[in-house]
């Protein structure tokens, strides 16, 4: 009875992982509020790191490699958001052209998911001048995307 509980629950998960992302949110307004949210986060936290990498505030080994955990974490977040449907229905600066050009869209996204994987590493090596090369890569990749992809 217990182990069936469990293989239904297992299933039920499974099943929710393999769902399209974009149909777990139940209107576009969620989502849009969602992938704001992400982005808020990561920005908080990029940041941050942003004040440490240019000298703003005094190189901390530690609060970097904190703060490039929830910029990692965070930088998986917001693309799942951005399904089909998802141009309008809430207050959004996202661009058309995310839905029009996808795969440049996408491939901007990953861009940016790699260069905050090296962030990361950076961060953790305790050396401030990789962070700050890694920073600024990472910078450029949001800047791009700002550029292309979301409205003034
Ligand atoms: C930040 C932040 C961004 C990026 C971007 C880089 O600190 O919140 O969105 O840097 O401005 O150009």
């Amino acid at each position: 009875m217990k182990k069936t509980f469990l293989a239904a629950a297992l299933a039920t998960l499974t099943l929710a992982a393999a769902v399209p992302a974009h149909a777990q949110f139940a209107k576009p307004e969620d989502a849009i509020k969602y992938r704001r949210a992400a982005f808020t986060v990561m920005g908080t936290h990029f940041s941050r790191l942003g004040a440490m990498a240019n000298g703003r505030v005094p190189f901390d080994a530690r609060i970097a490699a904190e703060n490039a955990d929830v910029v990692l974490f965070a930088s998986k977040l917001p693309y799942a958001a951005f399904g089909p449907g998802t141009e309008k229905g809430g207050e959004t600066r996202a661009k058309p052209e995310i839905w029009t050009e996808t795969d440049k869209f996408n491939a901007a996204a990953t861009k940016l998911q790699e260069d905050v994987a090296k962030l990361n590493a950076a961060a953790k090596t305790g050396n401030p001048d990789a962070l700050k090369t890694a920073f600024g890569a990472a910078a450029q990749s949001c800047k791009a995307c700002h550029d292309n992809y979301r409205r003034d």
